[in-house]
């Protein structure tokens, strides 16, 4: 089903840190395509539907001909793009600077990796506020603006600034942090101010909902809290913010039916033919120390040495995929890992098997799916998480119903996959050996019914449902929904 709104001048305007597209440049000839991933295949139709219009930084040097190349897009994704772009002293400070090396540690708990600065924070502001001025340019009243995650927590004030009336409603994709770890940030009341600002603000978890209630009961005051099951209320004087929490989601049927085709199949086949005739356990995950990935290591060392039954009987597959390589912290992660690898490689090692088969590059689609569909486990294993995508993909692609899904209790998917996955603390080598060796050793009839569980949990909230959701919770656009069915 996808979401309609009523009249017929009423906008979806969705802004996000990055338009959902890549644009590059080979051999002096610029080129561009459609983004991929879950959140586009979710919201796009939305966008099109309601003749949209998608807002955010291109990712490309100013040099580029965006505009003309935006343009040349539109027919193909059904709705207009507008991009604001910034300098490369901006993309420094406000995204590698205050986004990744400020919010994102904090917000994910890792008080150690957190930097604060006031120079990178400024910058964060003013590219928050040139967001809003691109939206207010590109808007009318009647329209709905929905902003995207912890890059732009203040575009939503400075919108209220310029455009008073303006609905906006905010969706933050990775966790929000207790108040022990929020009032270290010098500037929590100007960001907790922000986000007050938007007429709807939707977390991943329960968790992440009552942290931030609990940050603005304790920091804003004058505050009225009206808790229900589904959303709270929070009144200032004459406006009322909803907060809820809608964990998002993947397309189920894109992965279940992806996974079935005959090129994954065969792709899949030779994946395991290549590793031998023993148990696949997979890890896939952005370069990233939240991911938990040298931890991961740590108990797979374990559990080789204290069950040497899976000595020969199981190799790790571990695929990292680059990302943010110019951050200092991303830099020495990968040096851990590589050093890891290397060590546990040479420790356990056996003529034609090697226990960790470790990739530092991303998969195409085919490969994608062909590695969730041919390893038997899949160990899951962040520090903290928002959701974890991959995890949920992992087991719409198990097809054949017979793995077994190992995910770190911080993972925000664990509240809704908890029933049918093993769950683990990642910073519990021990225990989550014993999980490694548990996995492993499960008997197929019992795979197969927490696998069942997993996958039905997964169909029935998928991310179609998560924007039904999302956007039903808006107080003034409950009033103008209607819903089409029959279209997907
Ligand atoms: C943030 C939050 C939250 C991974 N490797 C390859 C590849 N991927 C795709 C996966 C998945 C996505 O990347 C990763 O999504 P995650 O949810 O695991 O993690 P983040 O990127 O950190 O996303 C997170 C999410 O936002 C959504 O709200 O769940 O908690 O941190 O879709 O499939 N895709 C391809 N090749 C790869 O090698 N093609």
């Amino acid at each position: 089903m996808i979401q309609t709104l009523h009249s017929d001048n009423r906008r979806l305007v969705i802004v996000s840190n990055r338009l959902p597209v890549t644009i590059q440049k080979d051999d002096d000839e610029w080129s561009i395509r459609a983004g991929a991933g879950g959140l586009v295949t979710a919201l796009a139709p939305v966008v099109q539907k309601n003749k949209g219009l998608w807002i955010g930084w291109p990712g490309c040097t100013e040099d580029a001909p965006v505009e003309h190349l935006l343009d040349s897009l539109e027919q193909e994704q059904g709705y207009r793009m507008v991009s604001v772009p910034l300098s490369e002293d901006e993309v420094e400070q406000y995204y590698r600077g205050f986004s990744n090396e400020t919010l994102w540690p904090l917000f994910h708990d890792l008080l150690g990796n957190t930097r604060f600065s006031r120079q990178t924070w400024q910058v964060y502001r003013s590219v928050n506020a040139r967001f809003a001025e691109t939206i207010c340019c590109e808007t009318q009243e009647e329209d709905f603006v929905w902003i995207h995650d912890y890059q732009l927590l203040l575009t939503g004030h400075y919108l209220r600034q310029k455009c008073p009336k303006q609905r906006a409603a905010f969706f933050l994709h990775i966790p929000f942090p207790s108040l022990d770890l929020f009032r270290r940030l010098p500037w929590k009341q100007d960001l907790l101010q922000g986000l007050l600002a938007y007429d709807l603000v939707g977390f991943q978890t329960l968790r992440d909902r009552r942290n931030f209630v609990q940050c603005v009961r304790e920091l804003v005051p004058g505050v009225h809290i009206d808790i229900r099951r589904r959303v709270t209320r929070l009144t200032l004087g004459e406006r009322t913010v909803v907060v809820g929490h809608f964990p998002i989601s993947i397309d189920f049927d894109e992965f279940n039916e992806g996974a079935r085709a005959q090129e994954v199949a065969e792709a899949a086949w030779y994946l395991h033919e290549n590793l031998g005739k023993r148990q696949l356990m997979l890890g896939i995950d952005r370069l990233d120390y939240t991911k938990g990935i040298p931890e991961r290591f740590l108990a797979f060392e374990r559990a080789l040495e204290k069950y040497p039954d899976l000595q020969r009987q199981i190799s790790l597959l571990q695929v990292v995929v680059p990302s943010r390589t110019l951050v200092p912290d991303y830099q020495n992660l990968k040096e851990v890992l590589d050093g890891l690898a290397g060590r546990i490689n040479a420790r356990f090692s056996h003529q034609g098997w090697v226990p960790i088969h470790y990739v530092f590059r991303s998969l195409d689609r085919v490969q994608l799916l062909a590695h969730y569909r041919s390893c038997e486990i899949a160990l899951i294993s962040p520090l903290r998480d928002g959701m974890n995508l991959v995890a949920k993909e992992y087991c719409a692609s198990s097809v054949d119903g017979n793995s077994v899904l190992i995910l770190s209790e911080f993972a925000g998917a664990a509240d809704q996959l908890g029933s049918g996955a093993l769950l683990v603390n990642p910073y519990d080598i021990e225990a989550t050996a014993d999980a490694i060796y548990r996995a492993f050793t499960m008997p197929l009839e019992k795979r197969q019914r927490r696998m069942k569980l997993l996958r039905h949990q997964i169909r029935r909230t998928d991310v179609h449902r998560w924007v039904e959701w999302f956007m039903g919770s808006w107080p003034a656009l409950k009033r103008s929904l209607s819903t089409d069915a029959g279209l997907v």
